[in-house]
């Protein structure tokens, strides 16, 4: 005989049903618990559960935060699959901004409300140590928040800022803390892609491992400087390894809290070598990107927000996940290269008047927050 569940909408997998009322009363899902989630049909309860998790977070709020992308150079000696935004430095398409070009686009996209800076950019193999330090401290002091450097961008940095005569890299917190004195306050999430080894040996080898992307999280967190997580999905990865994936960051934030909020980040699948040698030219579906949200907000308890980017699954979508565990659309983004370099499809940049409507016309309250989640303004439908 299966028990009534308490859950507050209907269920029709009844595999679900457990899983329902443990989450409901406050309980962690297991892997295996987490793999039924992520094969379940029932994609509306699947919905309803992770946005009940939600609720219980947020209540009615959904953030933006009125932001500016720089791509300070797409020049990248590592050499990811995924990636079509990379370029060797004699090559076609190539752009590397020193600092005074860096503040001319700094101020040509500036605006007003704009508080952050979210560096999203290339290994680049002859910029030095101080050029990072120099870029950080530049736009702190023209007024900006920094989010900058994924962790595998630390990794190079370690190697790059050691004191000359030494061969032994500066450790993650130096570098870290460094960046920290000349005005970082948050790191993107970039550079996670998948954890499980046999998959980023095949997208991502030369790339820091997942330990190392871990422990320079780790190191953040400890130094006071909160993070995001990404992670790459629908290309060669299996759902476990989402699943893995998820879990080794949920023990981190465990050990080690400071992560802001997950983004998973769908396959774009245009221009780059994994799309070629996978023969695939379709996006994620919609279904695909729902459910992954939807686990995502149940199996990661302890993160405060999952991201939904609508650059990678569209707006439109972005606007659907607001039901499905989301309860951040990022941001106005203006100029965004990485993902359009790989074919996205939607506009670069969102004018802050559409995030907001984009958000009321889901029935949520648009709450502008700044890079660390200070909240800015809030704007409830008329
Ligand atoms: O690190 C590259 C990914 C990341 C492709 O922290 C691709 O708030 C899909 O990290 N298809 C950069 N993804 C973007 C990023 C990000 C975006 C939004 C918010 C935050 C945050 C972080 O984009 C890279 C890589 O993992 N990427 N190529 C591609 N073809």
């Amino acid at each position: 005989m299966t028990v009534a569940t308490a859950a507050p909408f209907p269920i029709r997998d009844t595999a679900l049903e457990p899983i329902a009322d443990k989450v409901l009363s406050g309980g962690r899902v297991t892997f295996e618990e987490g793999m039924t989630l992520f094969n379940t049909r029932d994609l509306p309860a699947l919905m309803a559960l992770a946005d009940a998790v939600r609720a219980e977070k947020v209540g009615g709020n959904a953030y933006y935060v009125h932001s500016l992308r720089l791509s300070q150079t797409n020049v990248c000696y590592v050499g990811c699959t995924f990636c079509g935004f990379q370029r060797k430095m004699d090559e076609e398409g190539v752009w590397d901004m020193d600092l005074s070009d860096v503040w001319d686009y700094v101020g040509r996209h500036s605006h007003p409300d704009l508080t952050e800076i979210h560096i999203s950019s290339g290994h680049h193999p002859k910029r030095g140590w101080d050029y990072y330090l120099d870029l950080t401290q530049g736009l702190t002091d023209r007024g900006y928040q920094v989010k900058a450097w994924t962790a595998a961008e630390i990794h190079h940095f370690s190697r790059i800022a050691r004191p000359k005569g030494t061969t032994k890299p500066l450790s993650y917190r130096e570098v870290l803390s460094q960046l920290k004195d000349h005005g970082l306050v948050a790191m993107p999430g970039g550079g996670a892609e998948i954890f499980a080894e046999r998959v980023r040996q095949k997208i991502a080898a030369a790339k820091v491992n997942a330990d190392g992307w871990l422990e320079v999280h780790r190191a953040a967190h400890e130094l006071g400087i909160p993070t995001n997580a990404t992670m790459l999905y629908g290309h060669i990865e299996t759902l476990q390894e989402r699943l893995d994936h998820m879990m080794r960051l949920r023990q981190l934030q465990d050990e080690a809290p400071g992560f802001m909020s997950f983004v998973p980040l769908a396959f774009q699948p245009d221009n780059n070598p994994l799309a070629r040698e996978l023969n695939k030219t379709e996006f994620t579906t919609g279904v695909d990107d729902l459910r992954n949200l939807a686990v995502a907000r149940i199996v990661l308890d302890n993160f405060p927000h999952i991201k939904g980017y609508w650059i990678m699954i569209t707006p439109e979508l972005v606007q659907v996940s607001l039901s499905a565990g989301v309860s951040d659309v990022d941001g106005t983004i203006k100029d965004e290269r990485i993902a359009h370099a790989s074919g996205a499809d939607t506009d670069t940049g969102m004018p802050e008047s559409d995030l907001i409507r984009l958000i009321q016309d889901a029935g949520r309250t648009p709450v502008k927050r700044d890079a660390i989640y200070n909240e800015l303004a809030v704007h409830p439908a008329a």
